[in-house]
């Protein structure tokens, strides 16, 4: 059955109990049923590959209109929608099955990047009008969230019989920084703007350095 929308989070990892994402993931999507969407959320390991894997089963089996897979950026001031997905593993710490990649391809022999079809401009519009940080983020890292990201948006580039899935990736920060509550309502925020906007807004969302 096609339906509205696939929302992923994460596990948690480095030792956490919870994984922020995840939470912002449980939360939205009722919020969104509420709406009269269907969705489904899928938790995801924070496995490189395996995480992957499991994304594309969920998005051939549900045919989403939209897929938007949402990870934790610790040190992130706000909610960032990822502009571009690179085809880099290159771990810092090791993964959940203790997979520690340095400087390997996500996908060998893939293009060098992916840009996200989320309209990420109007997303971060979106949340400024509600109050809520947030900013266009230029990279989603080179761990798991990053291998998830590229993986999604090669997969909806490369194969024919999924053309029209939009799909792209959020990180949300950690819970002292937005809470559960706010960061659920934000992402379902989000999850209706890119539903409802085709063509994203024409406006800066570069970083200065
Ligand atoms: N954040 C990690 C992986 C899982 C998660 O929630 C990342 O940013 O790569």
């Amino acid at each position: 059955m096609a339906i509205d929308v696939l929302l992923t989070g994460f596990e948690p990892f480095a030792g956490a109990a919870t994984n922020e994402s995840w939470e912002a993931v449980r939360g939205a999507a009722p919020q969104l049923r509420e709406h009269g969407l269907v969705v489904a959320a899928v938790e995801l390991p924070v496995e490189f590959g395996r995480a992957g894997d499991l994304l594309a089963g969920a998005v051939r089996e549900h045919h989403p209109r939209l897929v938007v897979a949402v990870g934790l950026a610790a040190g992130r001031r706000g909610i960032t929608p990822e502009r571009v997905a690179i085809n880099v593993r290159d771990a810092r710490i090791p993964d959940n099955a203790g997979a520690s990649p340095v400087d390997e391809p996500v996908v060998p022999g893939g293009p060098v990047g992916h840009f996200t079809v989320l309209p990420i401009k109007a997303m971060v519009a979106a949340l400024s009008e509600e109050g809520v940080p947030g900013s266009v983020s230029q990279t989603a890292g080179t761990y798991v969230c990053n291998d998830v990201f590229y993986r999604l948006q090669h997969l909806l580039a490369a194969d024919t019989s999924l053309t029209g899935i939009r799909g792209g990736f959020v990180h949300v920060p950690a819970a002292e920084v937005i809470d559960a509550v706010t960061a659920s309502r934000a992402l379902a925020l989000l999850v209706r703007v890119a539903l409802d906007t085709p063509t994203d807004l024409e406006r800066a969302g570069g970083t200065e350095h």
